[in-house]
């Protein structure tokens, strides 16, 4: 495999520093996989599964303090505190290289240190990177080379193009106290030590594809973002694509890999990505996106042949299932999958479960780690070089009152201020509190790996320099009734939201203007044959903008934007309007 001297050196004075018992390089073939899956087997890290009925497939089980990406021991870590921004943990970077130097001092002793080099993007592509991670974690380097393409083809990349993301993970001795996961956006850097969890120690996903991701777009002039990517085939074969973000756990899996309802004849959609879009403006002037992973590592819970049957295809094989029930005849179950429970298994933590045990067996953030490719409606563009063009952007959070199940932004400028005023309840992919509502702009609040005010200003510098812009819209699946329950059935039926979205991008459709965007007439959005009989009635109530929760929303707004010193004119000029909108109405 072609390496170089920056690579060599690198490898050799962190093997310096973590003292391994010995070094692997990855090299991405089956063969090499197929030794650390029987290492693994051998030691406990991983349980095979019922070969029959689950080719290729895994059992993961992790620390029981290590289950969720870790906000609190994340850093943005930059020579002044200023480039962190208001919204990140922000470390001096020497005092981070320093501290973290000192736990890194012989962590990997008595283990192998793995070097693996991974590109993120499609082979060959303006968008694509590489980085490289060193590990003494087996599941990690399992996981990366399911999430990222990894070996030989990574360091060709090099070849011509010597630039990459240097990435050190060690799971030490996964105390959460000595757990830290710090960025060195200004080094190219990452270093992560004391958790062995997806988003904290597979490097190339949140901590490259989006932190430094999101950095170097500032820079270079393109976009990483928090997003799943989908394409919407209509009876005529014209496919239309889509950029959604939403926070961990509220759907993005599902939303992206989505059939629609029975009623909808010849639509299909096409699944790009499911997390993250890296994206550029072509040479035509509409915004092009790709998704810079391989796999998926989706939340297990609540995934069903009902709510998601192309995700359920896809775990069938060559899949690592994490922290979820494990049956006596090494099958998985979970709560929400829809089939009935073991009456005998093993629980996340490794405990004797039933279902009379009255705990969950399953943690909440319990997760698949799967083959893109597998996806039955993988989109045959998904490793186009040159990416998919993107008609409409779409924001969502779990908001029970204010956000109406869809609006339109007037146009880009307001559309950057609908996702910079993003709120959504928290979920379990985060350790801390579940279900209480932060803002979370544009989906990034623990992903933007700088100033915050400077990345709604580099959305607004993309807007001026997109000819064609994508037109941006808001959606929130998860308004409640008095009781608490859902209104809006969720799921497939979201498909019938996405196709009033689509009209609005090809001018089918008219909408009524409101204060805070564009509103879609009741009878603009097809609910026949709809899950739960919703009623016209109640469609129109998931469409209002109810005054008193807007009036408390404004106020939560102003108290949002104080945070920021770098906050962009046109974003304080778009808050002005919507106070004077929401008063005016
Ligand atoms: O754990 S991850 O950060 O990879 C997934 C998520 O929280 O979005
Ligand atoms: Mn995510």
């Amino acid at each position: 495999m072609y390496s170089n001297n920056e690579v060599d050196n690198w490898v050799k004075e962190t093997a310096a520093l973590t003292n391994p018992k010995d070094i692997v390089w990855i090299d991405g073939s089956m063969s090499q996989r197929k030794r650390l899956i029987d290492e693994c087997l051998k030691s406990g890290e991983l349980i095979e599964l019922n070969q029959d009925k689950l080719p290729g497939c895994y059992y993961h089980r992790s620390d029981i303090n290590d289950v969720a990406r870790v906000e609190k021991c994340t850093f943005i870590c930059t020579k002044s505190e200023k480039d962190a921004g208001p919204t990140n943990n922000w470390m001096d970077s020497e005092e981070a290289y320093k501290k973290l130097t000192n736990l890194f001092r012989n962590s990997m002793k008595g283990r192998t240190m793995y070097v693996i080099p991974y590109l993120m993007g499609p082979s060959d592509s303006p968008f694509s990177k590489v980085g490289i991670e060193l590990t003494d974690s087996k599941y990690v380097v399992l996981s990366m080379e399911i999430m990222t393409k990894t070996g030989s083809i990574a360091m060709d990349t090099l070849k011509n193009s010597p630039d990459f993301v240097k990435g050190l993970h060690s799971k030490g001795n996964l105390d959460p106290q000595n757990r830290y996961i710090c960025h060195f956006p200004e080094d190219k850097t990452i270093w992560s030590i004391g958790s062995d969890y997806g988003g904290n120690a597979l490097l190339g996903k949140k901590c490259f594809a989006l932190r430094i991701g999101s950095y170097m777009g500032y820079h270079e002039g393109w976009m990483a973002e928090h997003m799943l990517i989908m394409g919407i085939e209509n009876p005529q074969g014209e496919i239309s694509y889509i950029a959604a973000a939403f926070p961990s756990a509220c759907g993005k899996t599902n939303l992206a890999m989505l059939i629609p309802p029975d009623i909808f004849k010849g639509y299909k959609v096409w699944t790009v990505g499911d997390d993250i879009a890296w994206m550029r403006i072509g040479e035509d002037g509409r915004l092009w996106a790709v998704n810079p992973e391989a796999g998926f590592f989706g939340v297990v819970p609540g995934t069903s042949m009902k709510s998601n049957p192309n995700a359920m295809m896809t775990i069938k094989r060559n899949t690592i299932f994490t922290n979820v029930v494990l049956t006596e005849d090494k099958d998985v179950w979970w709560e929400g999958i829809n089939l009935p429970a073991p009456k005998k298994a093993t629980d996340w933590k490794g405990n004797p479960w039933s279902p009379e045990s009255g705990e969950k067996g399953a943690h909440p953030n319990s997760r698949f780690t799967a083959p893109a490719e597998q996806c039955p409606c993988i989109s045959p563009e998904w490793q186009n070089p040159k990416g998919v063009p993107i008609s409409a952007i779409i924001f969502g959070g779990r908001r029970a009152k204010t956000a109406p199940l869809v609006y339109q932004s007037f146009d880009w400028e307001h559309g950057v201020f609908v996702g910079a005023t993003m709120a959504s309840e928290t979920t379990a992919a985060s350790t801390g509190d579940v279900g209480v509502v932060r803002r979370d702009p544009m989906a990034m609040l623990p992903f933007c790996g700088y100033n915050m005010g400077n990345y709604f200003s580099h959305w607004l510098e993309m807007g001026k320099k997109i000819s064609k812009p994508p037109l941006i819209f808001n959606v929130n699946w998860f308004r409640t009734d008095e009781e608490g329950n859902f209104i809006w059935p969720g799921f497939r039926d979201n498909f019938r939201v996405l196709l009033w979205i689509l009209n609005r991008c090809k001018g089918k459709v008219d909408a009524i203007k409101s204060p805070i965007g564009y509103l879609p007439k009741a009878k603009d959005i097809n609910i026949s044959g709809i899950e739960n009989k919703l009623s016209e009635k109640t469609l129109e109530s998931l469409l209002s903008i109810n005054k008193e929760a807007w009036d408390e929303e404004i106020k939560d707004q102003a108290a949002w934007f104080e945070k920021f010193d770098t906050l962009p004119e046109e974003i304080k000029s778009q808050y002005k309007l919507l106070t004077e909108r929401l008063e005016v109405d």
